[in-house]
This record gives structure tokens, C-alpha cells and sequence, in this order.
């Protein structure tokens, strides 16, 4: 299928842009946009070449060339039409008709699709709960009974512990039933950042941050956050270090959470400086956001973690427990970022409650140099936290040099994302898809995102378009012409990899978790996924064999949501 374009939809004041792959599809140069009734309401030509992109695309072998429609900001339903294509490689499509033109399905033309978006988005972390029921009223048709109570469980042999710890709560990872304090951490602290950020925003998005009991959505953001870190808080052990994570013996085949308690033991693993760094990092993130609601709970969340930055103190380089049996390893020895996201967190936490102690001097002393080992990346994902700290310390007020230094690294930062961003065929700043691609771009549209809050207006809005073509990959516009959020549009995937959706009974997956996506590593190639051909940028497949390409995760859905819900705040 030729057309590549956002199959759920554009925003009216924004540029709509869709790509045209001439290659094995003779374009006469034209297109339409037709609405629901049938008729033409705009005309316009494609324009060789993608952003500042001409040629054959390295990555997907294909020639693509450009239509603009921006002009159309009536709210509606549409589709493209492209007329003159004698197609070959997509003969049988049903959307090619006799007179030789393809058109696509309808998508929107609205501002209510990111709300919509953002909504089911956050919904998919109430998906991923475990240990608790998920009522009807609620969930729907994916409700289910509660299981995996994990209120009494065992330590696995390699960490020589007796007794059982009270390990309940918290989402799900991914896929698998494993809870991961390192990936649970990026994700909420992601989910945090979006609630400081939108907080003084507009009226929806408060309610969106403060107001639950909807369909749309069970939870505010902070109640479904505060899901994740009550759990967090379980994981602390008494000596503050906090536990690496809770895993099923062996790995879960495609069954539910009851039918996987009949099965298997579920353990606590490891231990380690990462995991009790990212909790720091989120907890006392969680502090401030939650001051001024619940001022007791935001002073636990302090405390702990404060204790967990003592434990690290001591304890700089513990690692994490190298078993993978039942669980993924979420293996990094490279502790350096993670204690600069807990030290710029704790930064602003302990000058929001005004405790101006040694610790918070001490921690002044050794920013500076956190930001020197650390430069400011594209994003932030599990293993590479460095950008929460960027970002935390661009957006406080209490020191300016500080606040001065990261928005200018991360104002350099969303230029270089501009830059490569001209340079690719679909917009993109990412330069091989790996494990997670669609967390990756989600990830470049929040700093741009971001940054654009300290920009004038002009800039400003330069960096929220460039976030807005990165989104448009996510819902449709790549080479796979895949939405990769499910439930989202028509070619959203059906299979994902992801054992909640395969072991309902319901034939639709779970709505609003976004999955991986173009993952040219293949480490999945054992399961013979069948990919769509051996070029880099068709490394995805909507197969529930594909764990590589096809698996949803929170710290994919995290930062998708906090871009979507800055988009709301615009
Ligand atoms: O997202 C993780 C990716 O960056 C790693 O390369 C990969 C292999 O270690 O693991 C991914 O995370 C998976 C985790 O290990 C287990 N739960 C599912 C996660 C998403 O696929």
C-alpha cells in the first residue's frame, strides 16, 4: 500500500503531511482529499522528495514524495486519494478501483483525537494493574478478576533470604507478568513529569491529571501513578535499598494472571544501585507533584527517597541479579545517570519543602559535575536516565545557573532533533531502530516538546510541529503503515505480544498500549516471525511470536502519553 499518513488523524491548525512511494506505484503527481460524503475539498500536487529527504529511502527501499494538505482545517472525516496509479506490488487491494486510484481509509481532522488518544493511553497503565480485580463498569469487556496478589511472596535462592516480603500492586511491565523497579521507574517518573508540566495548563487537562470515575478514564493520571508508587514503596527493604524486581519463576506461557498463579511461584529478585537510584529518582519526583494534595504521602515519598539515595551512596555499584529465566534482565552497569536524575529530583523536592539541610548541599556540590559525565541525550529510556535530571533542573526555579545550563544543553539538543529530523525520509531523528523504536520517537517528541516551553513563539511552535510528524509515525505514517497503538485505528495491531490480551477470551487487544515497532535487530528471529522483507525499516510484524517488534511496554506508553498531554496543554 502506497500511502503513508497518520491513519488516526491530523489537528486543524497543524501541517497534515502523507508521503506517496512512487516506486511501484505511477502517481500522476496529483491528490485529493475527499470527505465522508464522497466529495473532492481539496486538490493539491506531490512534491518529490520528504522534508529535506529526496531519493530512495535507505531503510525501506522506498521513493517517497510529499502531499500537504494543511489547508483543509474543516473538523471531519477524510481520505487521501491519489488518481493514475497502476499498482503492482498491491494489485489485489480492495482500496484500488477500476479507474486506477488508491484511496485511503478516513482518518480525522479534529482536536479531540490526541484527547481521545491521550485518554485510552492512560487507561492502558489501569490495563496493565496487577493484583487487583478490574470491574466491568470500568474495563468493559477486558475485565477481570483480581490475581497475582503477591502480598506473601518468597526471595529467590540467589539472593540467600529467608521469609517473605508483601510485594503487591503496581503494573505490569509489558508483556510478561514480571513488575520491574527500573523500568517502573522511568515510566512513572515520565508520567510525573507530565503532570508538573501540564499542571497550570488548561481546565481539561487538570481534570485529566486530578479527575477520574469515567469510562474514558477509571483514574486520574495521579491516582493511576499513585498505583505504581504505592507499590514502589513496597519495594523498599528496611535498609533502604530497593528491590530489583518481582518475577515468575519461569516465563509465563500466553495465560492469565489466575491461571498463572495456579502455576507458578512468584519471587523477589535482586537488589541493585539502579533499582534504588530510579526509585529515589520518581519518589521524590512524586513529592512534589503530590504536596500540595496529600502533603502526608509526599513526605513519605521524601523520606524514602532519601533513604534509598543514602543506600546508593554506599552502595554505587551493586548490580543487577543476572537471571532472566522468568523475567527480562533490564541489565546496566553504568550508574553515573541514574544518580543524576535522584540527585537533581531530590534538588527540587527537598527546596520545595524547604529543607535546606547538608544533604541538599551536598548535592548542589555534585550536580555540576553530574551534568558534566551526563551530556543531555535525545531522550530518556530505562537504561540512560539522564534527560529526567536535564529536564527537572530546566524546569525548577531555585537555582538559575542550574535552570540556565540545562535548557540551553537541551535547547542544543531539540535543534539537533530538527536537524536529523530534516534529514530522514519520515521525519524521524533516530538512526537504527532498535528494541522499543516507537518509545524512542515518542521520547524525541517530548523534549522537543519540552524545550518548547522556554522558546518565543515562533520557535516554540517549530518544535511542537517537528513533535507533531514524530507522533504521525507512531499512528501510521512509516514504512509498515501500521498504527502501533492498539485499538487506535484500523491497521492497529491485533496480536500483540502481550499475554493480558491473549488470555481473555475477547478478540480485540487491550486498547491504548503501544507496542515496540521497527526493530531491525530481530531477536526474535527463532520464533520465524514473518517479517515484510530484510530491510532495516521493515523489521515489524503484528505477530504474537514477534516479542522484538510486536510487545507493548509502560516505558513505551510513558513518554507517548506525556508528549500527547503537552500536546493538549498547546
Ligand atoms: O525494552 C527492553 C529493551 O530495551 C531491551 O533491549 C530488551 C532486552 O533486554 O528488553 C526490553 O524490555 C523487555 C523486558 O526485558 C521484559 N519485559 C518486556 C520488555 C519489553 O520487551
Amino acid at each position: 500500500m502506497p500511502v503513508r499518513y497518520n491513519h488516526v488523524g491530523y489537528v486543524p491548525e497543524a501541517p497534515k503531511i502523507f508521503f506517496v512511494d512512487v516506486s511501484d506505484f505511477h502517481a500522476e503527481g496529483s491528490f485529493e482529499i475527499i470527505d465522508e460524503k464522497g466529495s473532492t475539498v481539496y486538490g493539491g500536487s506531490l512534491v518529490q522528495g520528504t522534508f529535506g529527504y529526496k531519493g530512495v529511502c535507505e531503510y525501506s527501499g522506498e521513493n517517497l514524495w510529499t502531499g500537504d494538505f494543511s489547508a483543509v482545517r474543516s473538523e471531519g472525516r477524510y481520505s487521501i486519494r491519489v488518481p493514475g496509479c497502476f499498482v503492482q506490488a498491491d494489485s489485489t487491494s480492495e482500496n484500488v478501483n477500476s479507474r486506477g486510484f488508491y484511496q485511503t481509509e478516513f482518518f480525522e481532522i479534529s482536536d479531540s483525537w490526541i484527547f481521545s488518544q491521550l485518554q485510552a493511553n492512560i487507561k492502558s497503565f489501569f490495563y496493565q494493574r496487577s493484583g487487583v480485580e478490574l470491574p466491568e463498569i470500568f474495563a468493559g469487556k477486558w475485565a477481570r478478576p483480581a490475581a497475582h496478589f503477591d502480598r506473601n511472596i518468597g526471595f529467590h535462592k540467589m539472593m540467600g533470604r529467608e521469609g517473605s516480603w508483601d510485594a503487591r500492586g503496581g503494573w505490569y511491565d509489558a508483556g510478561d507478568y514480571g513488575k520491574y523497579i527500573v523500568n517502573g521507574g522511568i515510566s512513572v517518573g515520565t508520567l510525573l513529569l507530565a503532570c508538573l508540566l501540564g499542571a497550570d495548563s488548561n481546565e481539561k487537562i487538570s481534570r485529566v491529571i486530578n479527575e477520574g470515575g469515567s469510562f474514558e478514564q477509571p483514574f486520574s493520571l495521579k491516582e493511576e501513578i499513585r498505583f505504581e508508587l504505592d507499590f514502589f514503596l513496597r519495594m523498599q527493604d528496611m535498609d533502604g535499598g530497593v528491590f530489583f524486581k518481582v518475577s515468575p519463576e519461569h516465563w509465563d506461557g500466553f495465560i492469565s494472571p489466575r491461571d498463572s498463579d495456579l502455576l507458578q511461584k512468584r519471587l523477589i529478585l535482586g537488589k541493585s544501585t539502579t533499582s534504588t537510584l530510579n526509585f529515589a529518582g520518581a519518589l521524590a519526583q512524586a513529592s512534589v507533584v503530590f504536596r500540595k494534595d496529600d502533603s502526608a504521602f509526599a513526605s513519605t515519598c521524601l523520606e524514602a527517597a532519601l533513604k534509598a539515595y543514602g543506600w546508593a551512596l554506599k552502595n554505587p555499584d551493586e548490580t543487577w541479579p543476572h537471571n532472566t529465566e522468568g523475567s527480562g534482565g533490564y541489565g546496566d552497569e553504568h550508574y553515573d545517570d541514574e544518580f543524576f536524575w535522584a540527585r537533581a529530583a531530590l534538588f527540587c523536592a527537598l527546596n520545595e519543602m524547604d529543607r535546606k539541610d547538608s544533604v541538599l548541599e551536598k548535592i548542589l556540590e555534585l550536580l555540576p559535575s553530574d551534568m558534566e559525565k551526563n551530556p543531555a541525550a535525545f531522550g530518556m529510556d530505562w537504561r540512560d536516565t539522564q534527560n529526567m535530571g536535564w529536564i527537572l533542573l530546566a524546569e525548577q526555579n531555585y537555582d538559575l545557573e542550574l535552570q540556565n545550563r540545562a535548557r540551553d544543553a537541551l535547547t542544543k539538543v531539540a535543534a539537533e532533533i530538527v536537524r536529523l529530523q530534516g534529514e530522514d525520509a519520515y521525519g524521524l531523528a533516530i538512526r537504527r531502530f532498535i528494541w522499543g523504536s516507537n518509545g524512542e520517537a515518542s521520547n524525541h517528541a517530548l523534549t522537543l516538546l519540552v524545550v518548547s516551553g522556554w522558546q518565543n513563539e515562533l520557535n516554540g511552535k517549530k518544535l511542537v510541529d517537528c513533535s507533531r510528524e514524530m507522533l504521525n509515525f507512531v499512528y501510521g505514517r512509516n514504512p509498515v503503515n501500521t498504527c502501533f497503538v492498539t485499538g487506535a485505528a484500523w491497521s492497529s495491531p491485533r496480536n500483540p505480544h502481550h499475554r493480558l490480551s491473549h488470555s481473555d477470551g475477547v478478540d480485540d487487544p487491550i486498547p491504548g498500549l503501544v507496542v515496540g515497532g521497527i526493530n531491525c535487530d530481530r531477536q526474535d528471529g527463532h520464533r520465524a516471525p514473518h517479517y515484510p522483507g530484510d530491510l532495516p525499516g521493515l523489521s515489524y510484524t503484528d505477530e504474537r511470536c514477534s516479542f522484538a517488534s510486536n510487545e507493548t511496554a509502560i516505558n513505551w506508553s510513558s513518554p507517548l502519553t506525556a508528549a500527547l498531554l503537552l500536546l493538549c496543554c498547546r
